[in-house]
């Protein structure tokens, strides 16, 4: 099984077919969404309950460790399957009035009074990703990548099934990023693991790298060695809290509809105002800011805040 994979991309590769469909992947039109999360998490759950984990050691580095999935099979029977983990914990996560489900296993929640990541920020991981049917491994970075969640191209870190959990982990101290691009860090990181349904992620299209079929849900494991908050406008509002609809996404909020979104755009509504001079930050000893932080004047009691008011400059 582990092989099939493997056996199959390469045929893809020079027969531009696979396995008894016609289409290796971009299914187009795209299968009902409720209808296939009902087939992922079936698979998903099926797998919690045949399967176990461990921790061990990985090589590359003292601190890291890799969180290994092995079946609840001959010696290994009366292993405690991860369903029965009280570390497996799950949230829902609506999309498309289809509300999901995603397991995450917490095996160290990270150093809490580092940051916490949301969407909006930079992350430092190692991952491994494994097909659920089989095992086969899709993807191993051992030395820590940086994410920058909006912004990057990487494929698995930036799926809504992947963030979900980051955002539930604190990363670890002393990490620093070299101007050489090497990376030091020390052992308090998030170590976890999340199981991902293809709604969540790829859906009908994964692109080739991913080595994943249409429609197929995976789990990804990871250290998450740094979570950084993001300003990336610079303008002293942190990046999620640019998220005006509160959709998770940044791209749809552009109050000056000057076609740069607020995140990136450092004069929010166009008055010519920077939006730094017409907020208040408050100093803290933290490398991050909260909404508490910050304060919102609206000067002529509009009901919007001088920074989203062309009116107050
Ligand atoms: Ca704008
Ligand atoms: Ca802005
Ligand atoms: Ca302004
Ligand atoms: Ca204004």
């Amino acid at each position: 099984m582990k092989v099939s994979k493997y056996i199959c991309f390469t045929l893809f590769l020079g027969l531009l077919s696979c396995g008894q469909d016609n289409s290796f992947r971009g299914y187009e039109p795209p299968r009902d969404e409720a209808e296939v999360y009902t087939e992922n998490i079936d698979q998903i759950e099926s797998y919690l309950k045949t399967h176990f984990y461990s921790i061990k050691e990985d090589g590359s580095h003292s601190n890291f460790k890799r969180v290994v999935f092995d079946t609840l099979s001959g010696d290994n029977a009366n292993k405690t399957p991860l369903i029965e983990q009280d570390n497996l914990k799950k949230k829902v996560v609506t999309q498309n009035d289809v509300e999901y489900t995603v397991y995450y296993l917490m095996v160290e929640k990270g150093n809490e009074e580092e940051y916490k990541p949301t969407f909006a920020d930079k992350v430092a991981l190692t991952y491994r990703v494994e097909s659920l049917e089989g095992g086969a491994l899709l993807r191993d970075n051992r030395t820590p990548v940086v994410v920058d969640l909006p912004q990057s191209n990487e494929e698995f870190a930036t799926t809504k099934g992947v963030i979900a959990a980051l955002t539930e982990f604190h990363g670890g101290t002393d990490f620093t990023e070299n101007p050489d691009g090497t990376i030091d860090y020390d052992g308090d990181f998030g170590i976890g693991a999340v199981f991902v349904p293809s709604g969540l992620a790829f859906f009908n299209n994964p692109p080739m790298t991913t080595l994943l079929m249409p429609y197929e849900p995976f789990v990804l494991s990871f250290n998450l060695v740094k979570a950084i908050q993001m300003d990336h406008d610079g303008d002293g509002i942190p990046s999620y809290m640019e998220d005006l609809n509160d959709n998770r996404v940044l791209d749809d909020d552009d109050t000056d509809k000057n076609g740069v979104p607020n995140y990136l755009d450092a004069d929010d509504d166009g008055d010519g105002t920077p939006t730094r001079k017409e907020i208040i930050i408050h100093d803290t000893n933290k490398d991050w800011l909260t909404p508490d932080d910050i304060e919102f004047p609206d000067t002529d009691n509009s009901g919007r805040p001088d920074y989203l008011d062309p009116n107050v400059k």
